[in-house]
């Protein structure tokens, strides 16, 4: 474990490396406990870097057991070797030279699951971003773009599948019961790209044809018995590459393309070339073992990793403050592929959903960071929503401005103008100024700027002289080490919304930029006019929600009940909607702070009696505009003095009017939503699951017994079904007979399929309530429970503290105790997993002050605890800072 040094990287210290290294060999003897790996490394000096240069490479943990250069044994001093680093002071002067490295590792010891390891047997690595310098010495930075030849050697039956990137250049026999393979990957890559699997897997095979007609032979590597569990992921892959081809006009440019499932796994997949890794989470499903969700992840992920194949690999970051280059942009790609696959507007919606829920509270709270920061003291911290989704949303937010046509036209030339380069932020903004002639500079600020922008904007209508007025005000909030903001372009689609529905045209506007239908916010304030506007309008806006931004508008209280009923912008349609039942339960939090009951207008009841049974919209839109805000989304409007067991009571009170108000109609839908036949995956059978069970969940609420959902459970025939009952049961009717039942049933029929076991345990640990933690606590002795494996610690504890309020929230500090703890014991093995769940306490500064002391002892005991990982004291000190 690499332990705290104290040292910050930035941005403004990067500079190119004296060497290069365009040529890399590799040969592994692998072993569980002692695997060599022999490096030759063809080292180039820059032009213009002085001769005998040091040449310093990056190590972490490493035992080095031979070093030569150009054939020639080196002296010891020659040269320094620590783990963490090799330097050779006086390196040839020779433009070129080859160096020759032998380090010796024990896959089996490797618990951080960063570079060479082992997952059920099977040797796998994960590199990025710092794990290939677990590997061998090198000069590991994105930077450093090398060919890589890969000798892998192993016991033939412990491991008969040899893989690595690229293309199988020669397999044979080595005696011995030992055997190779040589994989070579002609397109220079980054190290953090590199990858070998070995191991006894079983394997589905298909093939791709792509646009020019090449043949690509397509392979997914699972445990033996779990072939068919590929299936889904095999047609999710064949489908983005087509769309990639269709949309973007990129082919896939390798004759294999490889997946290969681990159990053992930090993240949810990795796009090492041609051999991508993936946590089985996200490859393996059937509809008896998988939810709906779990297959639209499995679809956005396989798809995303894919998309990085030009968007991370072909062009790649030139240092890891640019992560958002491949990231944001990779995001982007996967959100409008599965938007093309599946409905737009429902797709928009849980985007939009999980920004907020993800990147909202990061931007509002002390790990508040730029999409690009420009510091950081661990990398791996910086896998965050803010580089991914707030990053996906600004290049979104590029498309919106330039519009599609120019978008494309900009993506292309990125494309023809980077192809084989590790590029910033800065090249990829220069493309779309320069096929738009458009100065993006004070938009590049979504970049550098950390911290949500807020639009304020009031509304007046003159009928006498048919002018519409919106008065808007922008404003970013300070964020850590950011005390003073600049103003940002923001751009706002809108509408105006006539009283039939239909959007108004207006003969003209001035006060702001006005162009198809979206203003461009570039100032403090805009007072925009709309002439010709002869009626009052309700105005939609945010539309698509154009910009990552927090929005307050005053206008007449019935046009948020009209647009929820009429606005022709689906997503805004929800959003008008959500808007009013979040209102409504911060009015609820604070009756019951002030010791009222919570008392809800009646119209809000009847409009959601409305929507559910709209039958022009779709299913799953009707069942996301009927899930309320949750407690968490709820404790952000709030935003200060937050006791979560008033939230949570204020979000159940308005559960059981809306199911009271529309019992009968609620009944008579969830019935005749009862599917019959066959089991597709497809967003339209996915969508009428969903909205049947959201009603099971209001039906559920209302008094009397467990006997719905209990039935549900029996009735399923399928995953998803099932575990929306399983939930109904057990945070509805807990400790009741019919939820005790289900979940032995369920746990009986599951306990040898850990990833269905996950379900279970995330089913249980988010149970509200104060009883939850020693729920929890004795879950962490079930057998199905493991320390060690990252999928088990998040489904259990990962949930415990980052979905249940009121339990993790216990008043007396309970929750926080088992959260250090774990923390703690999580960072022994694996410091990275262990800094993502740290992050939970993030938002400590909106609890009341009695939760917050609490919280606060909890972060001091997990920093004053000696020698914490990089990775843990980084995000403790800034939460506590
Ligand atoms: N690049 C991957 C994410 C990833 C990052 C770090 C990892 O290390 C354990 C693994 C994966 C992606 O965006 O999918
Ligand atoms: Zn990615």
């Amino acid at each position: 474990m690499r332990t705290d040094t104290g040292q910050v990287f930035r941005l403004e210290d990067y500079r190119p490396s004296d060497y290069l290294i365009p040529e890399t060999k590799l040969t592994f003897r692998l072993s569980p406990d002692q695997t060599v790996v022999i490096a030759e490394l063809t080292i180039e000096r820059r032009a213009g870097v002085d001769r005998g240069a040091a040449l310093v490479l990056d190590g972490d943990g490493l035992m080095l057991r031979g070093i030569a250069i150009d054939g020639r044994q080196l002296a010891a001093s020659d040269y320094g070797a620590t783990p963490d680093r090799l330097i050779i002071s006086n390196p040839p002067s020779e433009p070129r030279f080859k160096l020759t490295l032998e380090t010796e590792i024990a896959p089996s010891k490797n618990q951080a699951l960063m570079g060479l390891y082992r997952s059920n047997r099977v040797y796998c690595t994960q590199c990025e971003a710092e794990g290939f310098r677990r590997i061998t010495y090198f000069l590991d930075r994105p930077d450093i773009l090398s060919v890589y030849t890969v000798r892998i050697e192993a016991d033939r039956e412990e491991a008969p599948l040899l893989l690595s990137n690229g293309n199988l250049a020669e397999s044979g026999d080595l005696g011995d019961g030992r055997h190779y393979a040589i994989w070579h990957d002609p397109f220079p890559k980054p190290s953090y790209l590199f990858a070998l699997v070995a191991g006894n897997l079983g394997v589905i095979r298909d093939s791709f044809v792509t646009a020019s007609g090449r043949d690509v032979e397509l392979g997914i590597y699972v445990e033996h018995g779990k072939e068919r569990l590929a299936a889904y992921a095999m047609d999710a892959l064949k489908r983005s590459m087509r769309w990639d081809e269709e949309v973007f006009g990129l082919e896939y440019d390798l004759d294999v393309f490889n997946i290969v499932a681990v159990s053992d796994f930090n993240m949810g997949a990795m796009e090492n070339k041609g051999l991508n890794v993936f946590n089985d989470k996200y490859v393996l499903a059937d509809e008896e073992t998988a939810t709906d969700a779990d297959f639209a992840n499995i679809e956005a992920i396989i798809a995303h990793e894919y998309f990085h194949n030009w968007t991370g690999n072909r062009i790649t970051c030139r240092d890891w403050f640019q992560l958002c280059l491949k990231e944001g942009l990779t995001v982007y790609r996967d959100h409008e592929f599965s938007a093309d696959q599946r409905s737009r507007a429902v797709k928009r919606i849980s985007e939009v959903r999980t920004l907020r829920a993800h990147q909202f509270p990061e931007d509002q709270g002390p790990l508040a960071h730029p999409v690009r920061p420009r510091r950081y003291r661990e990398i791996n911290n910086f896998y965050t929503a803010t580089v991914y989704e707030k990053g996906s949303e600004v290049v979104r937010m590029i498309r919106t401005i330039l519009g599609p046509k120019l978008f494309r036209k900009g993506m292309d030339l990125y494309f023809e103008r980077h192809d084989g380069e590790a590029a910033t932020i800065e090249d990829f903004l220069k493309v779309f100024e320069d096929v738009s002639d458009r100065d993006l500079s004070q938009f590049a600020l979504w970049y550098h700027q950390a911290g949500t922008p807020n639009l304020t904007v009031t509304t007046s209508h003159n009928p006498a002289t048919a002018e519409f007025t919106l008065e808007i005000e922008q404003s970013v909030p300070p964020t850590p080490s950011e005390s003073r903001k600049r103003l940002m372009h923001i751009p706002l689609a809108f509408g105006l919304v006539g009283p039939d529905g239909k959007d108004l045209a207006y003969g003209g506007a001035e006060g702001a930029s006005v162009e198809n239908g979206v203003i461009h916010i570039r100032k403090r304030r805009h007072v925009v006019r709309f002439s010709g506007v002869s009626e009052r309008p309700a105005v939609s806006l945010n539309r698509g929600f154009s910009a990552p931004i927090t929005l307050s508008v005053e206008q007449r209280p019935e046009d948020q009940f009209f647009l929820a009923r009429h606005d022709s912008d689906a997503f805004s349609r929800w959003q008008a909607f959500n808007t009013l039942l979040s209102e409504a339960l911060i009015a609820a939090f604070r009756n019951k702070l002030g010791g009222k009951e919570p008392e809800f207008s009646e119209g809000l009841a009847e409009l959601a009696g409305t929507i559910a049974g709209d039958e022009a919209l779709e299913h799953a839109f009707r069942a996301l505009a009927l899930t309320l805000p949750g407690e968490a989304d709820i404790a952000r409007e709030i935003s200060a003095n937050i006791d979560p067991d008033a939230v949570f009571a204020g979000r159940e009170a308005l559960t059981a009017t809306i199911a009271k108000a529309n019992r009968d109609q609620f009944s008579a839908l969830y019935r005749q939503l009862d599917g019959k036949g066959p089991f597709s995956p497809d967003a339209a059978s996915a969508g009428r699951r969903a909205l049947r069970n959201v009603l099971l969940d209001y039906l559920s609420a209302l008094d009397g017994s467990a006997a719905l959902a209990a039935a549900h459970f029996t009735g399923a025939t399928n995953m998803t079904d099932r575990a929306a009952a399983l939930t109904a049961l057990a945070h509805r009717h807990p400790g009741s007979a019919e939820a005790r039942e289900a979940l032995a049933a369920f746990e009986r029929k599951y306990r040898a399929d850990p990833l269905v076991m996950d379900k279970w345990f995330q089913i249980q640990a988010a149970t509200p309530g104060h009883g939850t933690v020693d729920a929890v606590r004795a879950l962490m002795k079930h057998p199905g429970f493991s320390m060690t494996n990252p999928n088990r610690v998040r489904s259990l504890v990962g949930t415990f503290v980052s979905a249940n309020q009121t339990g993790f929230h216990r008043p007396d500090g309970a929750g926080y105790q088992l959260f250090v703890e774990t923390v703690l014991a999580v960072e022994k093995r694996n410091p990275q997993v262990a800094a993502r769940l740290a992050t939970a306490l993030r938002s400590w500064r909106s609890l009341e002050p009695g939760r917050q002391a609490k919280a606060r002892e909890a972060l001091l005991s997990i920093s004053s605890t000696p020698n914490l990982s990089a990775d843990l004291r980084d995000i403790v000190e800034r939460t506590l800072a």
